[in-house]
């Protein structure tokens, strides 16, 4: 079937088991595996943390930082994979425990935006223009601790000082309702596409839609993808799935909701997605049962999916159900979708 979808991961996605009650399950991997095992199964691209590129970034010389990225420049280059984006990782350090551009100490908010620069120095030397804001630590436990209103205008000013340092970068925002905040303060991508028009360059900002976050905010995904789709703003995807409001599951895409997730691929379809080059990113993890041997299944799994539910909306009869919707017989169509999912 010709398509014009690409995939990708991050490193982070071959993860170990380890969770909030006990230790990993499976020995830490190498990057070098990592990489090698993504084209092997039919991945073009990966994706970065800063310091997936480069490890302890913080102890690191602006030079040694500059040095490790053209090393693995020439490593992505020699795997014939490209890098898609790079995001900071700014929910570690001890300087974001309270927050990162909207902590209430202006030394960390300082460290927060000086990061983020470096970030945008990987990306480059990496040859990509994407920025993936996760914004993990912007929000509130308590909401008499921030100023929601102040944190607004730290949100915009960190964005315009990242904007500023390259003329060329473009920021995705990925937003989350929950965990580890109780409350973030960019839930939605209504929330992010409305914070790119308060910076200098709203062209410039845009988002990222994950399954899993969307169904957390109580959204539908693939209403989220045509909301984005329609200001031209969907620069990146994580899929994945969710069973319901609780803890981030990043489980393999289809996996918790078949229907979700065929309607998240019609709406790609409809809108053009991968046209000019966006990526499908997997942002799964693998069970905590995962047997080393079985290691990288829910990564093929969830490209598989993808591609079973690509066919699914191709062949989804359209002039049958436009029938029905027009003479709002909306319980066949119901039907129609359940036995066309089934295969029967
Ligand atoms: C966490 C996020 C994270 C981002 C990248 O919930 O999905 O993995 O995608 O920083
Ligand atoms: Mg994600």
């Amino acid at each position: 079937m010709k398509h014009p979808y690409k995939f990708c991961f991050g490193p982070w996605n071959i993860s170990e088991g380890q969770d909030p009650y006990g230790p990993p399950t499976r020995p830490a991997q190498s990057f070098d595996w990592k990489l090698g095992q993504l084209k092997k199964i039919g991945y073009d691209a990966m994706m970065f943390h800063d310091d997936d590129a480069v490890p302890n970034i913080d102890e690191k010389s602006d030079a040694q930082v500059r040095k490790e990225t053209r090393e693995l420049k020439q490593r992505l280059a020699d795997a014939g994979i490209a890098a898609e984006m790079v995001a900071p990782r700014l929910w570690f350090s001890p300087m974001t425990i309270d927050g990162a551009y909207t902590s209430n100490d202006p030394k960390c908010r300082r460290y927060a935006i000086d990061r983020s620069r470096r970030c945008i120095d990987i990306a480059r030397g990496l040859g990509t223009d994407l920025i993936v804001l996760w914004l993990a630590r912007e929000g509130s436990y308590l909401r008499e601790s921030k100023n929601a209103r102040k944190c607004v205008d730290l949100l915009v000013a960190a964005i315009d000082q990242m904007l500023a340092h390259d003329r060329k970068v473009r920021i995705a925002i990925e937003p989350k309702p929950n965990e580890p905040m109780d409350v973030a303060y960019l839930p939605t991508i209504g929330h992010a596409l409305a914070i790119a028009q308060l910076t200098r360059d709203p062209k410039r900002v845009g988002a990222l839609i994950e399954s899993a976050h969307a169904i957390l905010a109580g959204l539908d995904p693939a209403d989220e993808i045509d909301f984005a789709c329609a200001f031209g703003k969907l620069w990146s995807l994580h899929l994945n799935d969710q069973n319901g409001l609780k803890f981030d599951q990043d489980k393999p895409f289809g996996s918790a909701n078949l229907r979700t997730a065929f309607n998240q691929v019609r709406a790609l379809e409809r809108n053009g997605y991968g046209r000019k080059g966006e990526l499908v990113c997997f942002d799964v993890h693998p069970f905590r049962t995962t047997k080393v041997e079985h290691w990288l299944r829910h990564l093929d799994n969830s490209r598989r999916t993808f591609l079973a539910l690509l066919a699914k909306a191709r062949s989804f009869d359209e002039a049958k159900a436009k029938v029905l919707i027009a003479d709002r017989n909306y319980q066949d169509l119901d039907q129609m979708v359940l036995e066309h999912l089934m295969g029967i």
